[in-house]
């Protein structure tokens, strides 16, 4: 079985993601089951293999200790640990090749709590990628677009795995920023560019040194275009996956 976390800002098509890549991965007849890890998501796009609410109950715990919905979550995914090896046992009965798992809605109570972490790498038995998915949307400005990049690379180094990133939704995006987005994606020095030639500011300078910093790093990786609409990227990302994954048995 072979894990991959989707992961994002809150509605950045996570969910739709986990469909239409299982679908994808399922039309090379290759078998696939997907875990929803949201506790507090009340309608999902597809019919989670296995499911966090069959194990922790977001409005019992809502109306047991009076939580506000962020508590309530939060107390969720913490419950959620102790259920890992339940959810691993649903999945070996299902033996499938892929393993897409859906976090919850808000990417901090997974990416950025230490439940998360955990869950991700018992479920797995230590060996998953995780796909860090970015709103189209931080396209239209370069500092938007810019701390988006600290975002993923955010996520990058608190699971430490093999990552993939992809921007959502470009079937929404005008031919124009399409363009300027593939361009930023594939030159960085062309989104350094973009700050070089504005009037500097505060801002524009704090997101010109941060870019220069992950490029130093060498923290850039590429970005796929995606559309769960559409389908576009979506033969890329299987392409990646399993790369990723291939790579990982080699070692
Ligand atoms: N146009 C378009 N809309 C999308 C796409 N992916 C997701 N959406 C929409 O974006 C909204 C949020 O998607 P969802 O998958 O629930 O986001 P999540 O919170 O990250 O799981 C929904 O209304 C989706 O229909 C896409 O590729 N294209
Ligand atoms: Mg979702």
């Amino acid at each position: 079985m072979n894990f991959t976390f989707i992961m994002g800002t809150a509605g950045s098509g996570k969910s739709a993601l986990a469909l239409a890549l299982s679908s994808r991965i399922a039309s090379s007849d290759v078998s696939t089951a997907i875990v929803n890890l949201d506790p507090g998501v009340r309608w999902l796009p597809y019919s989670p293999d296995v499911d966090i609410r069959d194990y922790v109950n977001y409005d019992k715990l809502v109306d047991q200790y009076n939580l506000g919905p962020n508590g309530a979550l939060v107390a969720c995914v913490d419950a959620a640990v102790t259920h890992v090896a339940s959810m691993r046992a649903e999945l070996e009965k299902l033996s499938p090749d892929y393993v897409i798992v859906d976090t919850p809605g808000q990417m901090e109570l997974f990416a950025y709590r230490d439940a998360g972490t955990l869950i991700a790498s018992s479920i797995s038995e230590g060996q998953f990628s995780t796909i860090f998915l970015a709103d189209s949307i931080f396209l239209n400005r370069a500092s938007d677009f810019v701390s988006l990049l600290l975002l993923a690379y955010s996520v990058q180094s608190r699971f430490m795995a093999p990552q993939i990133n992809c921007v959502s939704k470009v079937d929404l995006l005008p031919r124009s920023v399409y363009e300027k987005g593939i361009l930023w994606t594939t030159e960085p020095e062309a989104l350094l560019d973009e700050f070089v030639s504005e009037k500097p500011t505060l801002r524009s300078e704090i997101s010109a040194r941060t870019l220069e910093s992950l490029i130093d790093l060498g923290a850039l990786g590429e970005f796929i275009f995606t559309s769960s609409n559409t389908g576009e990227g979506l033969d890329d990302l299987y392409a990646q996956i399993q790369r990723v994954h291939q790579a990982g048995e080699d070692r």
